[in-house]
């Protein structure tokens, strides 16, 4: 088909509400390829590319360092940014004698593109920074993460520089805050302060890096058995911000879903993407839904898509498991929070949905009838509507239910006596267990 001059402009720039230019031209700049595509096979061929786009988008491949102090918390890191407590099969070891002494990757259980490299402790005085990175393959990491888990030392500081120098970025955590506000509460009870103990911390460990010659240096505290707490959000915020553009989606979708804050932004990148979701869906092998007025699209995409939000929001069976484990809340209590669909999805409930959204998507399909390329593409224009406006709205309630998951596993930690992290006796086991198998088969 031969798109008149005048609207010789990409589909997507017309048809997607809200989407912004700026960040479509930051994932397409070479537009001039996807209006030749355009051009030459229509939709379908705009929507293989953005297939591709896509993929390429969730699957970003990201390498990230994790060094640090011998014994600072580092596997204990690799373990809690994937998600695993430490007695996960896929767990790295961590204990009290030294441990890591190889550079050893471990990739994300759900997202086997990220990977995190558990690297040996840098503590020992035989520590060289050169021969350090020589032999962890510096060049490897997008970057890296240094741990300590008391005061900062020259070590530190020269590795930080010197990544720096070699064009890498990195960050510096100071872990085990939770044994230090502990040891405060109980040893100085009466003028107690959790807020004084941890910029007493922060302080310290700015005096001690910029002593030893690191500019400004911003150092996240972490438990790392309570990572909702504390820096994290905002060390994760900053890491996402740094990262190269391509990467940055990939990235969210692995990290873990242990604060508010957190799943909001997820969300929003979840979100971001919904269009292009839609037109690859009923721009690529697209057949007739049954049930479904005027509605044809790939169902795969669509079950691959919502599955991959209620994965990356933590409502899958294995998330919902371990979350269990972890937090020691009754399996059926967290289970209980999810109140949208239950069940894996399936072609019958993807139906469902786009049954729903196809009244709700009328008022929009219309809007969309009325701009010209999509007044000749009509039947796509409605399947985009209908597939846009069901995404939106399943995203939305994945979303509401892994707020409530989070709400029920997280807040209600007072009700219990063992911390979060630790797993209590029985919990999210035996009964509990079969019945959410019972659930997601
Ligand atoms: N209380 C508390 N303990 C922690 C924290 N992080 C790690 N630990 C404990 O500190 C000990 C050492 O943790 P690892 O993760 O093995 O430390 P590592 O840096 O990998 O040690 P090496 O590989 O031997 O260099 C373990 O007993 C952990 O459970 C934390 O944030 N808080
Ligand atoms: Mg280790």
């Amino acid at each position: 088909m031969r798109v008149p001059a005048l609207n010789y402009c990409p589909i997507w720039l017309i048809v997607v509400p809200g989407a912004c230019q700026s960040k479509i031209l930051e994932l397409w700049r070479d537009t001039s390829a996807l209006m030749g595509a355009f051009e030459a096979g229509g939709l379908p061929a705009v929507a293989a590319r953005l297939q591709a786009t896509l993929h390429s988008l969730e699957n970003a491949r990201l390498d990230i360092g994790i060094t640090g102090g011998t014994g600072s918390g580092k596997s204990t890191f690799v373990n809690a940014i994937r998600g695993l407590g430490d007695e996960d099969p896929n767990s790295a070891c961590t204990g009290v004698v030294e441990m890591t002494v190889d550079p050893t990757p471990y990739p994300h259980p759900k997202y086997p593109n990220i990977v995190i490299w558990d690297l040996p402790g840098i503590g020992t005085s035989r520590f060289r920074t050169g021969r350090y990175l020589q032999r962890v393959l510096l060049e490897r990491y997008d970057f890296f993460i240094i741990i300590t888990s008391d005061s900062f030392t020259a070590h530190h500081a020269q590795l930080a520089c010197e990544i720096l120098q070699r064009g890498k970025r990195f960050y510096l955590v100071r872990s085990k805050v939770d044994v230090d506000i502990a040891a405060s509460r109980s040893r100085r009870p009466s003028t107690f302060s959790e807020e004084r103990v941890l910029r007493q911390i922060r302080e310290d460990c700015g005096r001690r890096l910029r002593a030893e010659g690191l500019k400004d240096p911003k150092v996240f505290l972490l438990s790392m058995f309570e990572l909702g707490k504390y820096d994290f959000h905002l060390l994760e915020e900053l890491m996402v911000k740094e990262l190269e553009s391509h990467k940055q989606h990939a990235f969210l979708l692995a990290v873990p879903n242990v604060s508010k804050p957190i799943l909001e932004k997820k969300a929003a990148s979840l979100r971001q993407h919904i269009w292009l979701v839609a037109t690859v869906a009923c721009g690529v092998n697209p057949s007739p839904v049954p049930g479904v007025r005027d509605v044809a699209c790939d169902l795969y995409v669509l079950i691959s898509s919502l599955e991959g939000y209620r994965r990356s929001l933590g409502l899958d069976e294995d998330s919902l498991v371990r979350l269990a484990e972890q937090t020691g809340q009754p399996l059926h209590k967290i289970l209980e929070a999810v109140q949208g669909w239950k069940t894996k999805v399936t072609e019958a409930l993807v139906v469902e949905l786009l049954g729903q959204a196809s009244r709700d998507a009328s008022a929009f399909t219309q809007e969309l009838l009325g701009v010209p390329i999509l007044g000749a593409l009509a039947t796509c224009g409605i399947s985009f509507a209908t597939i846009y406006q069901m995404l939106r709205t399943a995203l939305d309630e994945v979303v509401k239910d892994a707020q409530r998951v989070l709400t029920q596993a997280f807040l209600h930690d007072s009700d219990h006596d063992s911390p979060p992290g630790k797993q209590r006796e029985g919990a999210g086991h035996g009964t509990d267990k079969r019945a959410l198998r019972k659930v997601f088969v």
